[in-house]
C-alpha cells in the first residue's frame, strides 16, 4: 500500500459511496465494508502485537506488567495514543487511500489527517462513555470526522461501538461525569431525549465513519476470550483554520507534516476544567 489514490471505482466491491454518502449527510455516519483487505487487517494486528511486546513508548504507550495491573487489563493493555508519530506503519495507514477516498466524499473537501490510535480493549476492559471527538479536537469552523476500524469482529458483547444516529447538528457540550465501573474516559455525554444510542457490528476490516459531533461510545468488553482490537483515526476538511495542538501537525494524503493555528479557545466547557482531574482519560 503507498499514498496513491484510490478512486471511488478502485473500492472494494463491497463499499458502496453513495449510499454511505446518503447515509453521512442524513444521519452523521455510515460503514465501509471490508473497506481494508484482509491482509491489511493482519499487517496492522501484527504490528501492534509487535509493539505491544517491545513495552512502552513514553508519551504514547506505557503499559505495565500483568502483577502491576490491579486487575484491570487496560493498565496492561492501555489504548496507543498517535502511535503514527513513531511507527512508519501507522502513519501509512493514517493515509490509507480507501479511507482518504471516503472522507473526500463525505466531507466534500481535500482531506488532512489529524490522528491515529490503537485500541487492544481485552476481555474485561472497560469501555468509553458516550462523548463527542470535537470537544477533544476543538476543529474549527467544521468539524472533524473519524474512521474507526475493526481489526477484530466488534459487537454489543466484546465492547463494540454505539453511536446515536442524527446527532451530528448537535451542539459540543460541556461533558458530564462518567460511571467509573464502565468507563475508562471520565467524561459523559448524555443521549439527548427522544434518540438511542445504536450497536454497530463490525467484521474486521469494516469502517465506521462518523462526524466529529455524533455522540458516541462503547460498553465494557464483557467477553470471556475475544479482544476487540480497533485502528481509529481523524481528519479535517483541508479548509480547516485550528485545531487543537495536541494534533499538530497534521499529515497530508502524501504523507507531508502541515502546520495550522492551534486552538487554545478551550471549547464549550472553557480552558481551566481542561486542566483538571476531570480530564484523566480524556484526550484522544
Ligand atoms: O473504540 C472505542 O471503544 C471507543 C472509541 C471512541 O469512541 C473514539 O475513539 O472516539
Amino acid at each position: 500500500m503507498g499514498t496513491t489514490q484510490t478512486t471511488a471505482s478502485t473500492l472494494p466491491k463491497s463499499v458502496d459511496l453513495a449510499e454511505m454518502n446518503a447515509s453521512f449527510q442524513q444521519h452523521g455516519y455510515a460503514v465501509a465494508r471490508g473497506l481494508f483487505s484482509e491482509s491489511e487487517v493482519e499487517e496492522i494486528k501484527s504490528t501492534f502485537a509487535r509493539i505491544a511486546e517491545n513495552g512502552p513508548v513514553p508519551g504514547h504507550f506505557e503499559p505495565v506488567s500483568k502483577e502491576e495491573s490491579d486487575g484491570d487489563p487496560l493498565k496492561e493493555f492501555p489504548r496507543i495514543i498517535h502511535p503514527h508519530r513513531f511507527d512508519p506503519v501507522s502513519r501509512r495507514y493514517l493515509v490509507h487511500p480507501g479511507v482518504l477516498t471516503c472522507m473526500r466524499e463525505l466531507l466534500r473537501d481535500d482531506v488532512l489527517a489529524a490522528n491515529c490510535m490503537f485500541y487492544y480493549k481485552p476481555p474485561g476492559s472497560r469501555g468509553q462513555a458516550m462523548h463527542q471527538d470535537n470537544f477533544y479536537l476543538l476543529v474549527e469552523p467544521n468539524t472533524c470526522v473519524a474512521a474507526w476500524t475493526a481489526i477484530d469482529d466488534a459487537d454489543p458483547e466484546n465492547g463494540g461501538m454505539y453511536l446515536v444516529s442524527d446527532t451530528a447538528d448537535e451542539e459540543i457540550a460541556c461533558p458530564e461525569l462518567a460511571n467509573k465501573e464502565e468507563s475508562f474516559t471520565t467524561h459523559f455525554v448524555p443521549t439527548p431525549k427522544g434518540k438511542k444510542a445504536l450497536p454497530c457490528k463490525m467484521k474486521a476490516g469494516d469502517t465506521l465513519f462518523f462526524n466529529g459531533s455524533s455522540i458516541h461510545g462503547s460498553g465494557p468488553n464483557r467477553s470471556k476470550d475475544r479482544f476487540r482490537r480497533s485502528f481509529i483515526c481523524h481528519y479535517v476538511p483541508k479548509s480547516t483554520q485550528r485545531i487543537s495542538k495536541f494534533y499538530l501537525p497534521l499529515l497530508s494524503p502524501e504523507g507531508e507534516d502541515v502546520m495550522i493555528e492551534a486552538n487554545d479557545s478551550g471549547g464549550p466547557c472553557g480552558s481551566s476544567l481542561r486542566e483538571g482531574t476531570v480530564w484523566e482519560g480524556g484526550t484522544h
